[in-house]
């Protein structure tokens, strides 16, 4: 079905410290995003890059701490500011396609979408499972922590940005792809007994499989959330991405995956996020991301 899309430029870097992400937006542009969609039959309006109030783009190194967390009050400013776009998004009965930027940006977008559903479920395509917290993350960047903090698990603070309270519930998401988990994190999916799928998952099993079982775990929610971090990807397919991590999925399989989601036609919002032009080539990593994102939107190969 045809969609009425806002595209949202996420152009944050404060989730973690390698610059560049924050012209991810831009590489997905030049990239052609907006056309890839059109060609779908969907119309699309383009937001522009969303701005908080501090500066992002030659912050070379993380400078401020607050209780274990790097860039604790560029974070939230941040998130507050994209959730206001992304909650009247939805408002306005469209579809808020959030595009980034670190992953620290979902903290925003799912905030701002959340409250327009009781059980927004959410899928999480990424390598890691960002299900830390202060005390369990290796480095302190938020972006490996922003989905716990959705979960209302962590700094009091950022649960509260934008709404109070968690947005999500542990039941209503499902990660797919994971494979350098943090020991906190592997606990914190056993304990809430988080659908969880990891690369063994992937290859024992296969993507259909997967997604049949992801349909049905979130068979009663009212809204269906993507948030796809390209280093779920295997790094021979995308190479710009701050954290590569070898052994993932590949374009093909991936696209199997979303031709069958699409048909579905249940995504209601979704981010694509961790594209970095400073470290890819030729911008091919954005062109990878948009040709996935074609496909989630309605492309098929027959
Ligand atoms: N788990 C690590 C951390 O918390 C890495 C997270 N990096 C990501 N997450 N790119 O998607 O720092
Ligand atoms: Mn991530
Ligand atoms: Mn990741
Ligand atoms: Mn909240």
């Amino acid at each position: 079905m045809a969609k009425q899309i806002d595209l949202i430029g996420a152009a944050t870097n404060f989730g973690q410290p390698k610059p560049g992400v924050v012209l991810g937006p831009d590489a997905l542009r030049i990239a052609g995003i907006i056309q890839a969609l059109e060609a779908r039959g969907h119309n699309v309006n383009d937001l522009g890059n969303v701005h908080g109030k501090y500066q992002t783009q030659f912050v070379k190194e993380n400078i401020e701490v607050k209780n274990g967390l790097k860039n604790y009050n560029e974070v939230k400013d941040y998130s507050e500011a994209l959730a206001k776009v992304t909650d009247a998004s939805v408002k306005n009965g469209r579809f808020p396609l959030t595009i980034g930027g670190d992953h620290s940006l979902a903290l925003g977008s799912i905030t701002g979408i959340a409250k327009h559903y009781e059980n927004l479920g959410v899928i999480w395509f990424d390598a890691h499972g960002d299900l830390n917290t202060s005390e369990t993350s290796p480095s302190g960047n938020i972006h490996g922590m922003i989905l716990a903090e959705l979960l209302g698990i962590g700094d009091k603070g950022l649960i509260d940005t934008y709404n109070e309270g968690p947005s999500l519930k542990t039941e209503n998401i499902v990660l797919i792809g994971l494979r350098d988990l943090d020991d906190g994190e592997k606990e914190l999916i056993k304990e809430r007994n988080i659908l969880a799928f990891t690369m063994s998952d992937v290859r024992a099993l296969g993507l259909i499989e997967i997604l049949d079982r992801t349909l049905k775990h979130l068979d009663d929610c009212d809204g269906l959330h993507l948030s796809f971090d390209v280093d779920s990807l295997d790094p021979s397919e995308m190479v710009g991405t701050g954290t590569k991590v070898p052994g993932g999925m590949f374009i093909a399989e991936v696209i199997m995956f979303m031709e069958r989601l699409s048909e579905t036609d249940l995504l209601t919002s979704m981010d694509l996020v961790e594209v970095n032009p400073l470290i890819d080539i030729n911008n091919q990593t954005a062109e990878n991301a948009v040709l996935i994102t074609e496909y989630i939107f309605g492309k098929r190969k027959l």
